[in-house]
């Protein structure tokens, strides 16, 4: 759509910037109080000072933001075009005071009104527009973007509802509609002269023009507004703001005319609902395809607005698609946008006249992707009916993409039918499928796992066939986590001892606190280290009594699994382990047990069974073991609801032990692993995903690393490994497995459970069974560490100090420079 003509100004310049002390802050809180949200301070409610302060704050971003654009609009630098269908970047002002160095004056501004900081902060939604590790890593990466440096726009979704809320009524999940948007959001600017319409469905037709060669044109049936949203994303120090692009669905038509004045009423909304029904919700499964239409129309939706306002801008600026890659780098993260490298060819050839071999070319050296899973229900693939009925053009080109890849593969390389049918666009075996992930190999000229152990598995399993025939193409890009939400903010406590022990340069290089490393032997830093700890566990204790009733022992360990429900995560095996341990405490009162806490959080996709049975198996057992008085303050368990990136912020700073147990080869990365190191935790885990990675930088003394690998996890697989023999020999396993089928943790309906243990028994497809032992003896050794608090603290200094590799500011530098070109050092 074109924009509305510009007004040429005459003595308009932009105001001089804003001033940060906090007289200015206070003085202007009040001003926005009364003249944007029109209260008297004396009739202000919290969250009128919430919006007040973010307001205030806004225009200190805003002044950075424009000068960030300007910069690349003037350098011509390369743009880096982040295209994800999630991204759960939780709360904004915090972030956005500590990183423009406001936490100390707007702390200030506020208290002369007696208004606590923290208190109106907490109020502010928990902006979840995604499911977990992928749509966080698409925020942390935001987030680095801007603090490196990088030119990066993010795309995605503005959904108006996003993941739901969970609430436990009597063990077993329940979800609830999320509405973030309530009462407006202050951080989103509306963006009228950047709105697209985006088609669906129709045909597609041939046009000939006399001396130039025929021309398709698709001719969609149904077409809808797609309208932006922009949201700041502040870097570090404020010196770079980004932007976040989210889309919107509008109908063209908001009513029908026709119809609503012959009567028909309700009749002439249908298209505005049919349309505005796009960016309604977002899917709330992880790791699981949705094989829904409104999911397919979706992707379509926000990859084709993405790749039109991408296309305007770079031919506003360079006047020519001809260096669209010079100047443009796209990245895909995961197959969720993958209908972009067909999108991007039609706009080429259909409607920019490019010669098909010129726009492969360029779009191939545009895309990036990035794959985040292997396990097979998790790849996308569409039947191709459902594909050509809504995308007919984007099928064709599908087609056309395909017959080249397979005339290279079989002429060049000489693959045989198998290898044929294994790199084919189509899978042929499931009623003719458009698989996805092939897509977006072939349309991109790197193709990234997330962790190294995941990169060499998609070498050697999903992308077998593809890596033979593009053997340059597969790298690895370990993610990483921003520490300036994971640590700066979420544990000051933390972060205020490292700066007055190592001084505050690791603060802009994250990897300089290895400096810290050596305090681990420094009995008084030690201590301190353990003050901080205790007191951030005594506030997660108070939240956890506050919302749940549970007293905790804040001397027990911490020993923490947050994550999505997955029975490839193993939550399950988790809660076994509590039982037996429970059963042990029982049976020998008289020894010397390290006192635990275990804690749970984590959401599981609604249609999922076995994950829902895993939560309510966690709430029974908690049930039950919490009211046991013969335990007593030796073993507790605890489910906290509705797991968010907020709570995330006060659980990692708060434990002493963090489980990522998943089955060998089945995490690709885990991200939540490196916020607890970073703040201090052990980690007992597998060797899988960046566990692996995390062993090398820590060393094999700071982390506690158990249990089958992912060779031997494929090879017992293949073996029809089954869990009845273990069981039969392991009586710790078996007595909890017992307990479990007795019915003893659900009386009121004691079958609840069978299945799950069936499972064990006839299959153990997760390997849970197989790594009980193991696990077991772990967490028996980590007892008898946590007794020796020097040893324990020690290692916890040494997990913070080692840690910082794992920042998303290294994985975006890395990004920058072996996918994107594009950032500071790589314009030419
Ligand atoms: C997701 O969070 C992840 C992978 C997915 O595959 C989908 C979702 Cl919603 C399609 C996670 C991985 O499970 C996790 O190991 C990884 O750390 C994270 O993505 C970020 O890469």
């Amino acid at each position: 759509m074109s924009a509305t003509p510009k007004i040429e100004p005459r003595g308009a310049t932009v105001p001089e910037p804003r001033q940060n002390d906090p007289d200015t802050l206070a003085r202007q809180i009040l001003e926005k109080l009364t003249y944007s949200i029109c209260k008297h301070p004396e009739q202000a409610r919290k969250y009128d000072w919430l919006r007040a302060t973010t307001l205030v704050v806004r225009d200190r971003i805003i002044d950075h933001w424009f000068a960030s654009a300007n910069k690349t609009r003037d350098t011509g630098d390369k743009r880096v075009y982040y295209l994800s269908m999630e991204f759960l970047i939780g709360r904004l002002l915090r972030d956005a005071i500590n990183n423009l160095q406001l936490t100390g004056p707007i702390q200030e501004a506020l208290k002369r009104y007696n208004v606590d900081v923290e208190l109106v902060e907490m109020l502010e939604p928990d902006a979840a527009l995604g499911n977990g590790g992928l749509g966080r890593l698409a925020a942390c990466f935001m987030e680095s973007m801007a603090s490196t440096g990088v030119p990066g726009i993010g795309y995605g979704i503005r959904y108006v509802h996003g993941f739901f809320r969970q609430e436990i009524a009597e063990g077993a999940q329940v979800e609830l509609p999320e509405t973030w948007l309530m009462h407006g959001n202050p951080w989103e600017f509306e963006r009228r002269d950047s709105t697209y319409e985006i088609g669906f469905g129709g045909k597609v037709v041939t046009q000939s023009e006399p001396g130039k060669p025929p021309r398709q044109v698709w001719r969609p049936t149904e077409r809808v507004l797609a309208v932006a949203f922009d949201t700041p994303i502040v870097g570090w120090r404020g010196e770079q703001v980004n932007t976040l692009r989210l889309w919107s669905a509008q109908a063209i038509d908001p009513i029908l005319l026709d119809a609503f004045n012959s009567g028909d009423h309700i009749g002439a909304l249908v298209e505005s609902n049919k349309a505005e029904a796009i960016t309604r919700v977002l899917y709330p499964a992880d790791s699981h395809q949705a094989g829904q239409e409104l999911r397919l129309r979706q992707e379509y939706f926000f990859s084709a607005a993405s790749l039109q306002d991408i296309i305007r801008r770079h031919v506003q600026e360079h006047g020519t698609l001809d260096t669209l890659a010079d100047k443009v780098a796209i990245q895909l993260n995961d197959t969720h946008p993958a209908v972009s490298v067909a999108e991007l060819m039609r706009l080429l050839v259909d409607v920019h006249g490019y010669e098909w071999d010129r726009a492969w070319q360029i779009t191939r050296a545009t895309f990036g992707y990035t794959n985040h899973t292997l396990l097979p229900e998790a790849l996308e693939h569409w039947p191709v009916n459902l594909f050509e009925r809504l995308l007919p053009r984007q099928m064709q080109i599908i087609y056309q993409i395909n017959a080249g890849i397979i005339r290279e593969a079989s002429q060049d390389k000489g693959f045989d039918d198998t290898q044929i049918a294994a790199i084919s666009l189509i899978d042929e075996g499931h009623g003719r499928r458009v698989r996805m992930g092939q897509l977006a190999f072939v349309g991109s000229h790197a193709i990234n796992g997330v962790s190294a152990l995941h990169t060499e598995l998609m070498k050697q399993t999903v992308f077998r066939n593809l890596h033979e025939l593009y053997p340059e193409r597969i790298q690895n890009k370990t993610n990483g986590v921003t520490p300036r939400r994971w640590l700066m903010e979420c544990n000051p406590g933390l972060t205020k001892l490292l700066t007055e022990a190592i001084g505050p340069a690791f603060l802009d290089d994250i990897e300089k606190l290895k400096d810290a490393d050596k305090l681990a032997d420094d009995a008084g830093f030690r201590e301190k280290f353990a003050a901080v700890k205790r007191a951030n566990k005594m506030r997660l204790a108070d939240l956890i009594s506050d919302r749940l009733a549970i007293t905790l022992n804040p001397d027990a360990i911490f020993d923490i699994q947050v994550k999505r429900i997955h029975e490839y995560k193993r939550q399950f095996l988790n809660i076994i382990e509590a039982i037996a341990l429970y059963n042990q405490i029982r049976a020998h009162p008289e020894r010397d047990w390290t006192p635990r806490v275990k804690i749970f959080a984590g959401k599981a996709a609604p249609s999922y069974v076995q994950a829902k049975e895993i939560i309510h198996l966690a709430n029974d057992v908690a049930r039950l073991i919490n009211g046991d008085p013969a335990v007593r303050d030796l073993l507790k368990v605890v489910f906290v609801p509705n797991y968010n990136v907020s709570l995330a912020e006060i659980i990692m700073p708060a434990a002493d032990l963090s489980e990522q147990i998943s089955t060998a080869g089945l995490e690709a990365s885990g991200t939540g692993n490196m916020k607890f190191a970073l703040n201090g935790a052990l980690t007992i885990g597998t060797l899988d995903g960046a566990n692996v990675e995390m062993l090398e930088h820590l060393g094999e003394e700071n982390i506690f690393i158990f249990g089958l690998k992912a060779d031997e996890v494929a090879q017992r697989r293949r073996n029809a490994h089954s869990g009845r023999s273990i069981i039969e020999r392991t009586p710790l396993l078996r007595e909890a497995l017992d307990a479990i089928s007795s019915g003893v943790f659900a009386p009121d309906n004691p079958a609840r459970y069978h299945n799950l243990v069936s499972n064990l028994y006839n299959n153990d497809w997760w390997m849970i069974c197989a790594d009980f032992d193991a696990y077991w003896k772990t967490q028996r050794q980590l007892d008898v560490l946590f007794l020796d608090q020097t040893a324990w603290h020690s290692k916890g200094v040494h997990n913070t100090a080692r840690i910082g590799w794992f920042s998303s500011d290294r994985s975006i530098r890395e990004y920058a420079k072996d996918i994107w070109q594009a950032g500071p050092g790589q314009n030419a």
